[in-house]
């Protein structure tokens, strides 16, 4: 019988970072288990970690760089002959249109990949475009960003619950039955969940009764997109009734009093009509919250991706603040990442938003970009600053921005068009080339921002399972080459190693280290070093040799199960990056949008919104190739209650035709109680029908894309995030 190797190894899927024992035999993964040894996880994983193996043979991943040909069909080449073909287009573009006609979109895998992460910044750097970029962040967290860089000075420090030690949760918005978490870092969130519910009390808000529900002690359904209100209520509550106990946070916070005052009018009494949600409960809501003795407050994407998504990102944390629940035990808390995220570094720039606005339809930038559904219209409206290239770094938009059947149809007109990406998709298929990274078990692996919003310190780092091979580029060095190209310089001029030294040094001043000693101690280009030195001169860092006993990236490689340095910690003169120190509990440009709300409340609930939904076997538009995961009863379903069902005329195995003012598309109905009546909810991620693609297992059970019903222009207003939910929609038998 063969030998069989365990390879110990963090799950990179998704924010739980799951510790895996991969069995290796015969350069195969014979069989994947739960670490119990891992510092972190303990012995916790989902069905999606079970699958690297599969990510890694799928036979339709790519391997080699894929170029179009004049025919339209995308055939392999040499690495050498897809950069020169990309490096000719994008020259010819900037030649005749200049760098304002290049911009890039990044997806949702460049946070969980070991290279992507750390090298967007150079790559963005070397390019240096005059333009905003788009991102997966503006269907995400932007609102979120915007609150923490109003609130706390910086857009990524962002709090997260401190879910082992809390005895109340608030759960709006987010489903960790599926997501696992999200910004929140925590394994087996669910089994955390049971355990603050025999504590004390877990309430979940949504449209939904999902699985999370089944964790929970209440559940409290709500209109979608009135998340909003709901907390202003519960504010107002706290000030009426004498709740408001600041604790150790009361010298740190600015501004309580006009908390107060654009509380005021948003009664539980006057909002409850418009949630769905009884005054009663609400004021309980607001009691009971208060009087708990370690309380959190947390709120994710289903209160981000919807009409007031800055306002209801907002509001969690002044609930906190206000409770004394803020950067406190049980809380929410700030975690302490052991090898600090670039992302994180100080920030002295002004706080401010729309420097700019987009070309077609005025939107303001925020945060250096506009709205990703603004890409299409930035690509197909004619005249000077039309877009004619874009890089695609791990991102399908086709499928996960709003409007998608406009982004589908405006990629073709762009003259160049580079795809660093795993897979010919929906989206690749419009690509001129497409540049192949590693599969994730060809790659070390440390994550970089997660660990900043996770519930202890800790840290792991894996090793390469499976040697690339020979003479292939790893995905940083793609970065560079592509970035290269929107910078000018011509490949042949490329020297990796003297731009990664230059990107290293200034990463290593930003941690206060001295650039020369790092770059003798680490000379070897790559995103190890960057690693090495987040590590060396974080908070247990042994700051190059300063400190002798600290931690440095060997320390991790030596230690497969993990290092773990503690749970979450009070630190907020830390994280503030006010001069004055204080946290704006009121930002100016965030109640400013206050009045939009108050329209909201005025308008009566009418017909039937759209809410988004996510399972634990998918993730996001692109795991549907893996056969053991699609596998079992179609999951691409409308969800409707029987009422609605019944007023609709559809029926449970039907198909419905759905239609919104953006688009109409038909799907198998699911009738179920689990939605509040009023409310249809759809997977996002699906759609895979499409010519031209490499998805064979995908193809199988393509579902439709919901962002076909997405109107691009519904956005939050002070994030430009899109609105995925809370969607007017019509339904109709097929
Ligand atoms: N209606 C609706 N729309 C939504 C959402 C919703 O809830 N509802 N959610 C939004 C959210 S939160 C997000 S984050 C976005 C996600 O939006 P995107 O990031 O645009 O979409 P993904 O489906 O994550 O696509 C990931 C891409 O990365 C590629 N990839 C995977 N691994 C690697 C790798 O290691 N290297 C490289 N180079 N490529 C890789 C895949 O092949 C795929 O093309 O979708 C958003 N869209
Ligand atoms: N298995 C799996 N895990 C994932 C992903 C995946 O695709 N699959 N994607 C990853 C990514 S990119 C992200 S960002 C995270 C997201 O992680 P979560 O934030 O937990 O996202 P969801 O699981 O989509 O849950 C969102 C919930 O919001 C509800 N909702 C919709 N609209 C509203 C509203 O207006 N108000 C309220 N209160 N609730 C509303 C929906 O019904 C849904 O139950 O998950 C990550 N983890
Ligand atoms: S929960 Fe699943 S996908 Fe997420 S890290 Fe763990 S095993 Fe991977
Ligand atoms: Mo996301």
């Amino acid at each position: 019988m063969a030998e069989r190797d365990i390879h110990i190894r963090t799950c990179h899927l998704c924010e739980a970072m799951c510790g895996l024992e991969l069995h290796v035999e015969d350069g195969e993964v014979k069989l994947t288990r739960a670490n119990r040894d891992d510092v972190w996880s303990k012995g916790y994983l989902c069905p999606k970690g079970t699958t690297l193996g599969h990510l890694h043979t799928d036979p339709d991943r790519l391997r080699v760089p894929l170029i179009r040909n004049a025919a339209g069909e995308h055939v392999e080449a040499t690495w050498d002959e897809a950069f020169a073909r990309a490096e000719a287009l994008m020259s010819g573009v900037i030649a005749k249109h200049g760098k304002e006609a290049v911009t890039l979109y990044i997806g949702n895998p460049a946070a969980h990949n070991y290279s992507i992460s750390r090298y967007t910044g150079l790559m963005m750097g070397l390019a240096d475009l005059p333009g905003p970029i788009y991102s997966a962040g503006t269907v995400d967290q932007w609102p979120k960003n915007v609150t923490c860089w109003t609130m706390y000075g910086h857009p990524w420090r962002i709090p997260a619950p401190d879910l082992p030690n809390t005895d109340f949760i608030v759960v709006q918005g987010a489903n960790p039955h599926a997501s696992q978490g999200s910004l929140l870092a925590c394994p087996d969130v669910l089994g955390e969940l049971d355990k603050v519910s025999e504590r004390g009390k877990v309430v979940v808000i949504d449209p939904r009764r999902t699985g999370t529900v089944k964790h929970a002690d209440q559940w409290l359904s709500i209109y979608p997109g009135t998340d909003a209100a709901l907390q202003l209520a519960v504010v107002q509550v706290l000030f009426e009734e004498g709740l408001v106990d600041l604790g150790h946070l009361s010298d740190k916070l600015r501004n309580v009093d006009v908390v107060e005052r654009v509380a005021r009018d948003f009664t539980p009494e006057r909002v409850a009509a418009t949630c769905g949600v009884t005054a009663a409960e609400i004021r309980t809501l607001a009691r009971e919250f208060a009087a708990a003795d370690r309380a959190c407050w947390y709120a994710r994407i289903g209160t981000c991706n919807q009409e007031f998504g800055t306002l209801a990102s907002w509001l969690p944390d002044v609930i906190n603040a206000l409770t004394g629940n803020l950067d406190s035990e049980g809380g929410l808390m700030w975690g302490k990442p052991i090898a600090w995220s670039g992302t994180l570094a100080p920030r002295d720039q002004p706080i401010e938003f729309g420097k700019f606005h987009s070309r077609v339809r005025g939107a303001p930038e925020i945060m250096g970009q506009f709205p990703v559904s603004c890409m299409a219209e930035e690509i197909a409206t004619p005249g000077e600053g039309q877009l004619k290239a874009l890089v695609t770094v791990a991102g399908n938009p086709v499928i996960s921005a709003p409007d998608s059947q406009k982004l589908d149809e405006a990629l073709p007109m762009l003259d160049c068009m580079i795809a660093i990406d795993n897979a010919l998709n929906e989206t690749t298929r419009h690509a001129d080339v497409i540049l192949p990274g590693l599969s994730p078990l060809e790659q070390p692996h440390y994550d970089e921002l997660l660990w900043s919003w996770a519930v202890r310190s800790a840290g792991k780092w894996s090793p390469v399972l499976f040697e690339p091979e020979d003479g292939r580029p790893e995905e940083w060095e793609v970065m560079i080459r592509v970035g290269a190209m929107m910078a000018g310089i011509p490949q042949e001029h490329v020297d990796i190693k003297a731009i990664d030294d230059g990107f290293f040094s200034a990463f290593v001043q930003k941690g206060g280290a001295d650039p020369e000693v790092a770059l003798a101690a680490c000379p070897e280009p790559g995103p190890e070093r960057l690693n090495d030195n987040a590590i060396r001169t974080g908070p247990w860092g042994d700051q190059y040799g300063k400190n002798p006993d600290g931690l440095t990236l060997q320390h991790f490689k030596d230690e497969p199960n993990g290092i773990d340095m503690g749970p979450m910690v009070s630190r907020i003169d830390e994280i503030i990056c006010h001069p004055d120190g204080k946290v704006d509990l009121a930002p100016e440009y965030v109640i400013a949008d206050l009045p939009r709300l108050e329209e909201r409340i005025d308008r009566e609930n009418d017909g039937l919104l759209l809410v988004s939904r996510r399972h634990v076997r998918s993730n996001n538009s692109w795991m549907h190739n893996v056969k053991v995961l699609v596998k079992g009863k179609d999951r691409c379903t409308l969800l409707i209650h029987p009422d609605d069902a019944a007023a609709s005329g559809v029926t449970d195995g039907s198909v419905a035709r759905v239609s919104s003012t953006a688009g109409e598309i038909e799907v198998p109905v699911e009738v179920s109680d689990e939605m509040m009546p009023g409310v249809v909810s759809l997977p996002h991620g699906w759609g895979h029908d499409k010519p031209g693609t490499r998805m064979s297992i995908a193809r199988e059970h393509a579902g439709v894309n919901n962002n076909l019903l997405a109107p691009g222009t519904f956005v939050d207003v002070p994030s430009g995030n899109a609105a995925v939910n809370g969607i007017p929609v019509e339904v109709v038998p097929a």
